[in-house]
């Protein structure tokens, strides 16, 4: 068996974390794991996690850590080579340090954009629920509006992007997360990246992943 490349993506909502992702898994062929599309998921069948995590999200609040470690640890028993890429866990100190002695990080990429940029890109961000497609009216538009351009299926906006509860979730990370961008700051695992646009950061991601991992030549899915 090859070896596990570990990684995590971190920053503010709307920073570029399920963009960015999508681009590592197509070259590099990571398993994308995004804790906010798992519970989505979760949401849109109706299962008890769901209901629960429902309440919290919406209002932008942070969805209990016991619930999130168990929903994220379950997934990452299932993944082989070359690895995985978690997206939105860990979030809180807690979650990083339970994550730690499970497994160990080999890199956590961390995004930072200025909030006035975020609060603008959110409002105007269209989803395809069951593949976790993002769209941005201005940046990447679907082809069709309001239809996914792999299914042609439906656009919905996410219950948590309203504005009152984009204001609460950027709160939310500088009190809960900042903490989490330190802790691998200490553990010297950190690679930041600071800008306004997505396609001026990405060549910067790329190029650390190259040094790290051999690209794979993986169909683009999501
Ligand atoms: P999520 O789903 O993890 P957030 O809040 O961390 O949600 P979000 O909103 O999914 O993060 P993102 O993935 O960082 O943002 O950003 P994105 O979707 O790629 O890009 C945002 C928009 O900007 C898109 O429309 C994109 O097309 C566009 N865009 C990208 N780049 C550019 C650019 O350069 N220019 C422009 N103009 N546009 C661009 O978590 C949701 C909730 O789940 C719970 C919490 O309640 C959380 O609030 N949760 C957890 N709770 C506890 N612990 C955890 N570990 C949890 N994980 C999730
Ligand atoms: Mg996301």
């Amino acid at each position: 068996m090859g070896s596990i490349f570990r990684a995590v993506i971190i920053g503010a909502p709307g920073s570029g974390k399920g963009t960015v992702s999508s681009r590592i898994k197509s070259i590099f062929g990571l398993k994308h794991l995004s804790s906010g599309d798992l519970l989505r998921s979760q949401i849109m069948k109706g299962s008890e996690v769901g209901q629960e995590a429902k309440k919290y999200i919406d209002e932008g609040h942070l969805v209990p850590n016991h619930v999130m470690i168990e929903l994220i640890l379950k997934e990452l028993e299932e993944i082989g080579p070359p690895g995985y890429l978690l997206d939105g866990f860990p979030r809180t100190q807690y979650q990083a340090e339970i994550l730690n002695d499970e497994h160990l990080i080999d890199a956590a990429l961390c995004l930072h954009v200025p909030f006035d940029e975020i609060v603008s890109r959110i409002k105007d961000r269209w989803l395809h629920l069951p593949s976790g497609r993002i769209y941005n009216l201005s940046f990447n538009p679907p082809k069709v509006p309001g239809r996914d351009d792999v299914t042609g299926e439906e656009l919905v906006q996410r219950d948590d992007d309203k504005p009152e509860s984009v204001l609460k979730r950027l709160e939310v990370y500088a009190a809960n997360t900042r903490p989490v961008v330190d802790f691998y700051r200490q553990k010297g695992t950190l690679i930041e990246f600071h800008g306004r646009e997505t396609n001026k950061i990405w060549p910067h991601v790329e190029k650390f992943l190259e040094s790290v991992i051999p690209p794979q030549s993986q169909k683009n899915e999501s």
